[in-house]
């Protein structure tokens, strides 16, 4: 019999080698067959020897899978992955992106309480704040959380959240995670950080003081544009009330048990994937901000960048996504869009494809145009989410379709 390795090694192993290995083990060992890859638990339901087991699983008395929506052996094999690779203590995955944010409110808002969010947002995530939560007696406040002074003027002990993404999508604009942290907790306030831009391997919030994480596993944790998943991670206390009232009881988004598969083995190239992502982001960005027709690259790996220190303190890399305005304006914007010929012209980002959208009529078209402009989204705004295409034909592609402006 080969000797395991010891727990504190494995502690040691890089973030590929914990991508690959950990978690799997356990599921491997448990594998009549040996298979290197754990099968997957296409099921809804678990069979009980009896009732009085069903009824133990139930009460909690006894360990062991009742229903999928409760948890399901290929779900926690992903899980506990996900859950190492943030630095969290729990982990639970989601139909969508939107699963998984919708999920975590409904155990920590009542009635009156407050929340606090970034004014920059996903577009159907503003919606949910700004349509969905406010018709419970929550209230929605947006602050610039740039300046963490912003929150400091703004919070107080009515809060239970603030929420933010960084970089926010779509205008880049980052958050001090660590100095928003400090303010929220002064209050007693939890901070709730979707990271969908960075995934694990650029930015872990928890570590710099975040309590709740999610993503949108759509993107770059699936990586290929096949599927829809969400993820959230927290401490093992509030996932108890995340996973068992936000997720069982009022949303129900669970994954299913094969995307949940395909999200493991996409985490398996995920380094490789972001480290290709980021580098082909920066030489679009480099090559957008030497063109005369651009006016403003709003990328953290560009020296130009308003918040580059801090995207150096708190991110590994830059990662895939640019947003850009034209001189031209927006019709300059849509213009360069529809010459692209390799590019895609879609929503979503973290994918193989390069994938160019306007945000202003796609992704953020629930913002109204009043509240676009108070918000920084502005009508002129290209986004790019950087493929893993060859960069040679990805700028070549880019520079052609700036020329025919
Ligand atoms: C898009 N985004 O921007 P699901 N959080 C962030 C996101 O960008 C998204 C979600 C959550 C885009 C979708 C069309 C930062 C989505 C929501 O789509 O529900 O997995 O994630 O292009």
């Amino acid at each position: 019999m080969r000797a395991d390795m010891s727990p504190k090694d494995k502690n040691k192993w890089g973030f590929s080698t914990r991508a690959i290995h950990k978690a799997q083990d356990q599921m491997a060992k448990a594998d009549p067959y040996g298979a290197l890859t754990s099968p997957i638990y296409m099921t809804s339901t678990f069979s009980f020897e009896n009732a009085e087991q069903g009824g133990a699983r139930f009460a909690g008395e006894e360990g062991g899978y009742i229903y999928t929506r409760l948890g399901n052996p290929t779900l926690n094999e992903l899980e506990a992955r996900l859950a190492d690779l943030e630095g969290a203590e729990a982990c639970m995955t989601t139909a969508s992106g939107m699963g998984a944010i919708t999920s975590v409110f409904w155990p920590f808002v009542e009635p009156g309480d407050e929340i606090l969010v970034d004014e920059t947002l996903y577009g159907c995530t503003f919606a949910y704040f700004r349509h969905g939560l406010s018709k419970f007696g929550v209230k929605v406040r947006h602050v610039d959380m740039r300046d963490p002074e912003n929150l400091s003027r703004e919070i107080n002990d009515k809060c239970k959240i603030v929420y933010f993404e960084t970089p926010a999508n779509p205008n880049m604009r980052l958050v001090d995670i660590a100095r928003i942290s400090e303010v929220a907790h002064s209050v007693g306030a939890r901070v709730v950080v979707d990271n969908t831009y960075c995934t694990p391997y650029l930015q872990n919030p928890i570590r710099l003081g975040a309590d709740i994480v999610v993503h949108s596993a759509t993107k770059y944790l699936g990586g290929h544009g096949d599927l829809m998943a969400g993820v959230v991670l927290s401490s093992a206390e509030d996932m108890e009330q995340i996973r068992y009232v936000g997720l069982k009881d009022m949303t129900g988004a669970v994954l299913s048990p094969m995307n949940a598969f395909l999200i493991t083995r996409g985490l398996k190239t995920l380094e490789l994937r972001m480290e290709r992502h980021c580098d082909n982001a920066e030489k679009i960005a480099e090559l957008l901000e030497k063109n005369s027709r651009v006016d403003t690259v709003f990328f953290p790996g560009l020296p130009s960048f308003e918040q580059y220190e801090l995207a150096k303190k708190q991110m590994r890399r830059s990662g895939g996504m640019i947003a850009f305005e034209l001189k031209g304006g927006h019709e300059a914007g849509l213009k360069f869009i529809n010459s692209l010929k390799m590019c895609k012209i879609a929503v979503s980002l973290g994918d193989a494809e390069t994938l160019v959208e306007h945000p202003a009529s796609m992704t953020h078209s629930p913002y109204s145009p009043e509240e676009r402009e108070r918000f920084g989204i502005t009508e002129g705004l290209v986004r790019i989410s950087a493929g893993l295409e060859t960069a040679s034909d990805i700028l070549s592609d880019i520079e052609q379709a700036l020329e025919q402006i």
